[in-house]
């Protein structure tokens, strides 16, 4: 490097990667951002009127409406939504995964089935186009985060719940939340919580963990970061339409006794789980997909293949030895 430069003496203090984060930024805004959203649970639970809510888009203009007899009919039926977003620039290609119907079939222990084969599926068509020849331009739809709605009506989880929860735990970040919370007081919220929390224990669910706040956060993020796990499951209320509440528009759900607000926190958790899923968590629950739950599905299947070509090759040796075995026996004839 030549010393009249100009830029030399500067290079002591300064060499320049400390302009790597701006690079990746915006190489990464330029790219855009994606992210996969899978709400489940039974139907009627609001899922569909909750996500519309979370992202303020309407995903579901087209919606068929299924009469009476034929929800009784219905099988879990998995539609698939995408919607590109775009905020000061920033590109964001949602999906959204909706598991329509969960819960309305005679018997519903298996109802997780075709969920948790929709997630292996994505799993799947990712790890083959990863080892096929087109790796640069993958359509990356595997599900970063399962959005699963309980009940308010009842004492806790139910054994579908259970079931769904465990069936799913090693292949999504499962989210619960309390669907409906406006049919709750606070201290039944309170209390339907820390049941629920027990019992995923107890079941030894394994819901998605938020990651540890780093000690040198400052107390304000401590804080926050420590009433968002505690609000685990996550009481929400969706509504899609607009009322006047204290002389301001707001999204809510208009009752003769008064207005429930969506987006009031002393309302319920909705702010808490958008600004989980958008602000603060979205990289993380990517990352976790990636690390652990496709990490686990690609060992898994590399397993199965090494065993089928160990098993192959054992089995061609078996054979060639019985043949052989066989020649003997016929020269000695
Ligand atoms: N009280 C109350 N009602 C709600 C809430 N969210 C949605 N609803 C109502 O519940 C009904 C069902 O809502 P959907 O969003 O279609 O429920 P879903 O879970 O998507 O139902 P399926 O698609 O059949 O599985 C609608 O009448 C909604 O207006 C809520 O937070 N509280
Ligand atoms: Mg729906």
């Amino acid at each position: 490097m030549c010393r009249n430069s100009g830029w030399v003496d500067v290079e002591k203090e300064y060499v320049g990667f400390a302009t790597l984060p701006n690079q990746v930024h915006r190489k990464s805004v330029k790219k855009g951002f994606d992210f996969t959203l899978m709400v489940a649970g039974e139907s009627g639970l609001g899922k569909s009127t909750l996500v519309k809510s979370l992202f303020l888009t309407d995903l579901y203009k087209d919606r068929k409406l299924l009469n009476a007899e034929e929800r009784i009919n219905q099988t879990v039926e998995i539609i698939k939504h995408t919607v590109d977003i775009e905020e000061k620039g920033v590109k964001l290609k949602l999906t959204i995964v909706d598991t329509p119907g969960f819960g309305d079939a005679v018997n519903n222990m298996q109802s997780w089935k075709p969920i948790a084969d929709y997630i292996d599926q994505q799993f799947e068509q990712y790890f083959r186009d990863e080892s096929g020849l087109n790796r640069k331009n993958i359509q990356d739809n595997r599900v970063h985060c399962c959005l699963y709605f309980i009940s308010p009506y009842g004492h806790g989880l139910r054994p579908v719940d259970t079931e769904f929860m465990k069936a799913l735990h090693e292949k999504v970040n499962i989210v619960p939340v309390i669907a409906k919370a406006d049919s709750l007081t606070p201290i039944e919220v309170k209390k339907l919580k820390e049941r629920i929390r027990d019992e995923i224990e107890l079941f030894g669910i394994k819901i998605y963990q938020f990651p540890e706040c780093d000690s040198d956060e400052d107390d304000d993020f401590k804080q926050q970061d420590k009433e968002l796990k505690e609000s685990i499951p996550f009481a929400v209320i969706g509504s899609n339409t607009v009322v006047e509440a204290r002389g301001q528009r707001v999204r809510g759900r208009l009752y003769p006794w008064g207005i429930v607000e969506v987006e009031n926190q002393s309302h319920c958790d909705f702010v808490k789980l958008r600004n989980m899923l958008i602000r603060t968590h979205m990289q993380d629950l990517k990352d976790v997909t990636w690390d652990v739950h496709y990490e686990n599905f690609r060992a898994r299947c590399i397993q199965e293949m090494t065993r089928s070509v160990l098993f192959s090759t054992s089995y061609s040796e078996h054979s060639l030895n019985r043949i052989s075995v066989n020649l003997v026996c016929i020269t000695k004839m």
